[in-house]
């Protein structure tokens, strides 16, 4: 089996080793446009050598934000700055992945750093949509309810926003279906109360991924991968399971889409969620067997043994890093030499000295 430093091909793009940046939220865009917080930000995380750098939830209409700091590709003036980041990150070699988003009904709150709460359309906020009238937290006012012809102008914005990912030079896209936003919301029951075409049935609440899946695949390059983060399951009972995230997995393999990115949870927050060391790696595992499909495991991470074990071991073919590649920008090369594979992740010339 590969080694945490062995490349990694999928479509016409090879990743130099197995380890991601995951996608992580910086609050810290103008109008949807990356600033140089994410130029320095994104490059310290090339420069340290991850082979796949995946730019945060970037929403593809501005209701689908979850702060007003949130990354966005609704517009062509949005794209400039990440083509001049993704330059970067390529001359470094990694490859640049973006995760296109809708924040559905957990839309609308503050930054985290100014106290995450919902903001009301009286203070700047907006009104959230979302397949239901439920809204998250009990005591929230409900979200617009989605209607057919909403959902259709929403698949356009994702297939528009895909184009403008190509124009920024990405070469991998992922479809965020995960922690509670909008086509998470879909899948579950918890949050879909839908008696349409988009709600009910298995079929039913998968309907809205599939289609927009669908449609951006038929504009996403055939040479490039496309990904999905799932939320695995809500850990509720009642909730979105495991076993349909394997079906859905299936089906989307079918649409084309080439790897699941396996997350969990942030659709209810009554969830009771088993935090550990990689303690989603599990359903990653599952995932790979079961569908068929390349995986990406992520959550709790931390160490280079067990970030190799992961993928020594067929349990998912990428290790994906949040918080640790935060703490640590250089967290690949440190685990390079903690596994005695120096020579797989060389320092840039300007930092040769630190290595000699
Ligand atoms: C996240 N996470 C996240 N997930 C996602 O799919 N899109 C996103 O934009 C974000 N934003 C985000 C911001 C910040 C500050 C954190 C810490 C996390 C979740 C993240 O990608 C990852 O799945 C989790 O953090 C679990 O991995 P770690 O941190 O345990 O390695
Ligand atoms: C259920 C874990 C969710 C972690 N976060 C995910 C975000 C942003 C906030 C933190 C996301 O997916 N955009």
């Amino acid at each position: 089996m590969p080694h945490l430093f062995d490349s990694f091909t999928l479509r016409g793009v090879t990743l130099r080793n197995r380890i991601g940046v995951s996608p992580m939220c910086q609050y810290s865009s103008e109008d949807g446009r990356a600033t140089d917080w994410h130029l320095v930000h994104l490059g310290a995380r090339a420069v340290g050598g991850a082979g796949l750098i995946i730019c945060e939830a970037t929403a593809v209409e501005p209701r689908g934000r979850i702060t007003p700091g949130d990354a966005g590709l609704w517009c062509d003036d949005q794209v400039e700055t990440l083509a001049r980041i993704n330059r970067f990150l390529r001359s470094h070699g990694a490859v640049a992945a973006i995760q296109l988003a809708h924040a559905g009904r957990k839309a609308s709150t503050a930054r985290p750093w100014e106290g995450g709460g919902r903001v009301p359309a009286s203070a700047g906020g907006w009104t959230p949509v979302a397949p239901s009238p439920v809204p998250f937290h009990p005591d929230d006012p409900p979200p617009h309810e989605l209607t057919a012809a909403e959902l259709a102008e929403l698949q356009g914005a994702f297939v528009t926003a895909a184009r403008r990912a190509l124009a920024a030079g990405y070469e991998w896209l992922e479809l965020h279906a995960a922690h509670g936003y909008l086509m998470h919301s879909f899948h579950s029951p918890l949050s879909n109360r839908r008696t349409d075409a988009y709600g009910g049935s298995f079929e039913n609440r998968t309907r809205f991924t599939l289609e927009t899946t669908r449609a951006v695949r038929r504009v996403w390059p055939e040479r490039l991968p496309l990904a999905v983060r799932l939320s695995c399951t809500d850990w509720y009972d009642g909730g979105w399971t495991l076993e349909e995230s394997v079906e859905l997995a299936r089906r989307l393999r079918d649409e084309g889409v080439d790897l699941i990115d396996c997350s969990s949870g942030g659709g209810t927050p009554h969830a009771r969620v088993p935090a550990g060391a990689g303690f989603q790696v599990p359903l990653a595992e599952a995932v790979r067997r079961d569908a068929g499909i390349a995986t990406a495991a992520v959550g709790l991470i931390t160490e280079p043994m067990q970030a190799d074990e992961i993928v020594r071991n067929g349990r998912a073919d990428l290790v994906l890093l949040g918080r640790a590649a935060l703490r640590n920008p250089h967290w690949p090369r440190d685990a390079a030499r903690a596994l005695g594979a120096t020579a797989a992740c060389p320092p840039p010339v300007q930092y040769a000295r630190a290595y000699a």
